[in-house]
């Protein structure tokens, strides 16, 4: 890293803006498995979406966003690989090109927001309207459970015989990235997991990670912890019984 690098990070930390029970803890849980050293701006939804100092940073008033110097970036796995490309001069969490995990690696990357979270957003809005496997009659909605569902056993299958991480033997940024759609987005999307055994043993380890611990104390200290598998209680119907809504 360059002396200018250097003086640069030390004046100006990266500034990592949170908004609470969001994916923005991928950040923040990315950032404390790195050590880096950065200022966390910790946002509480305003009761339900983001609260003005979010849409102040990013027009379509999504969280994570950070700030480095002047740059200015939101959207989660942009931000993963900035913080992983720029700040992160021992090449952690991310296996080399020419290691025999890294396609396995992007692959799982780029599964969580290529395709994991948009199915998991279309559970959450049919939860939102009460939609669910039992009560539904459409072709779409069905569809999409049984989609979910075939999403899961593939996720849950290549965790099995032991494989500790989703790249393999070592834990990755793609583990972050996927950790998100399956622990606190439940409380938006409503699934159950009861029946991934092999998803929760990796949760489980997630969750274990002095990284991951690290993030729950300093940005989240309240949530829920939803590595049990059964459907957490719903965010929504939270806020509207303390009448926040
Ligand atoms: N694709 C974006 C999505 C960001 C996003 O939808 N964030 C949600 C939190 S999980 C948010 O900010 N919701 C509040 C709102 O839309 O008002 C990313 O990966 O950063």
């Amino acid at each position: 890293m360059s002396s200018r690098v250097i003086r640069r990070a030390n004046i100006m930390p990266l500034v990592i803006h949170h908004l609470q029970a969001s994916q923005s803890e991928r950040i923040v849980w990315l950032a404390e498995e790195l050590g880096l050293k950065y200022q966390l701006v910790i946002h509480k939804r305003d009761p339900f979406l983001s609260p003005q100092s979010i849409k102040d940073l990013n027009p379509l008033g999504q969280a994570p966003i950070i700030q480095d110097g002047p740059v200015t970036l939101p959207e989660s796995s942009a931000i993963a690989e900035y913080i992983l490309t720029l700040h992160n001069p021992q090449s952690l969490l991310r296996p080399s090109p020419s290691h025999p995990a890294y396609p396995q690696y992007l692959y799982w990357f780029h599964f969580a927001n290529g395709n994991l979270h948009p199915q998991l957003s279309r559970s959450m809005l049919l939860h939102h309207v009460g939609i669910s496997p039992s009560s539904t009659t459409s072709f779409h909605a069905k569809r999409h459970f049984a989609q979910t569902a075939k999403f899961l056993k593939f996720m849950d299958d290549s965790l099995s015989d032991g494989r500790m991480w989703l790249a393999g033997e070592e834990f990755t940024a793609a583990d972050i990235m996927c950790g998100f759609p399956l622990t606190t987005m439940r409380a938006f999307s409503g699934e159950d997991l009861s029946e991934y055994k092999n998803i929760l043993g990796w949760l489980g380890r997630c969750v274990q990670r002095e990284g991951y611990k690290r993030y729950r104390e300093k940005a989240d200290p309240e949530l829920e912890l939803m590595v049990d598998g059964k459907s957490p209680a719903n965010f929504l119907e939270k806020l509207k019984a303390e009448g926040k809504l």
